[in-house]
């Protein structure tokens, strides 16, 4: 995969302002502050796109980036102590809105502060992914804050530790670049992927009519 251009869509605040295209959609989700900012900046090749923060919550709509062959939904991070309980459940009934109809996405990355154990807000949200069945890639941000020697082990036992195959479990840094051909390879993945799903439906459409 070769990423050439990049551009900012819009963002949708509700149900009413969710888009859907012919071609897959991303949804980057985790932690306030994991860097989901960041990564879509890494793999746009561009520092500005998204716009980041040292100060949790900065995202708080779902912000669409087109990619070309494929559109990136960076959602607002979950878990941010210092939000109150009305903007919590706003959160909450925007991102179950979006992950209810499965036209919203085709796959989501998942980020993880490779520096943390995954906590409850982590394991329900992949909860929440398995049931509304939603393929997902887990992806560990800040390596480049571990030693070159630590990362794979300690990206190894967060696998373990949310039983996942190896796979689906990719470390990387936004800062210096690091694991970005993984990634690379998997959006070649996702991509493979939805055209089979195309694929298969239109099959079934022939055979049906
Ligand atoms: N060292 C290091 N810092 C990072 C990395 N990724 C992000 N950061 C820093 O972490 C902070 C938060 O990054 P964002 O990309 O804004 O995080 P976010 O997940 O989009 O945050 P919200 O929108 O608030 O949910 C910023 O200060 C980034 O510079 C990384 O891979 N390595
Ligand atoms: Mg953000």
């Amino acid at each position: 995969m070769i990423i050439k251009n990049a551009t900012f869509l819009k963002s949708a605040a509700d149900k009413s302002g969710f888009m859907h295209f012919d071609k897959p959609i991303i949804a980057v989700c985790g932690r306030s502050n994991v860097g989901k900012s960041s990564f879509i900046n890494m793999i746009a090749n561009r520092n500005k796109l998204a716009r980041t923060s040292r100060d949790p919550g900065r995202t708080r709509l779902v912000n669409y980036f087109d990619f070309e062959q494929f559109v990136i939904a960076d959602l607002p991070g979950y878990g941010f102590a210092q939000v109150s309980k009305g903007e919590k459940l706003k959160w909450a009934k925007t991102i179950e809105s979006f992950f209810a109809d499965n036209k919203n996405l085709d796959h989501a990355f998942l980020l993880l502060d490779i520096r943390r154990e995954p906590n409850a807000d982590d394991i329900d949200f992949i909860n929440y992914l398995n049931h509304y069945i939603i393929p997902f890639t887990v992806i560990c941000t800040k390596a480049d804050k571990l030693s070159k020697t630590r990362i794979k082990p300690t990206a190894n036992a967060i696998a373990n530790r949310l039983c996942l195959g190896e796979g689906n479990m990719i470390a990387i840094s936004n800062e210096n670049g690091y694991g970005k051909e993984k990634i690379l390879e998997r959006l070649d993945f996702v991509m493979a992927a939805y055209q089979s799903k195309m694929q298969a439906d239109d099959d079934e459409s022939g055979e049906n009519s």
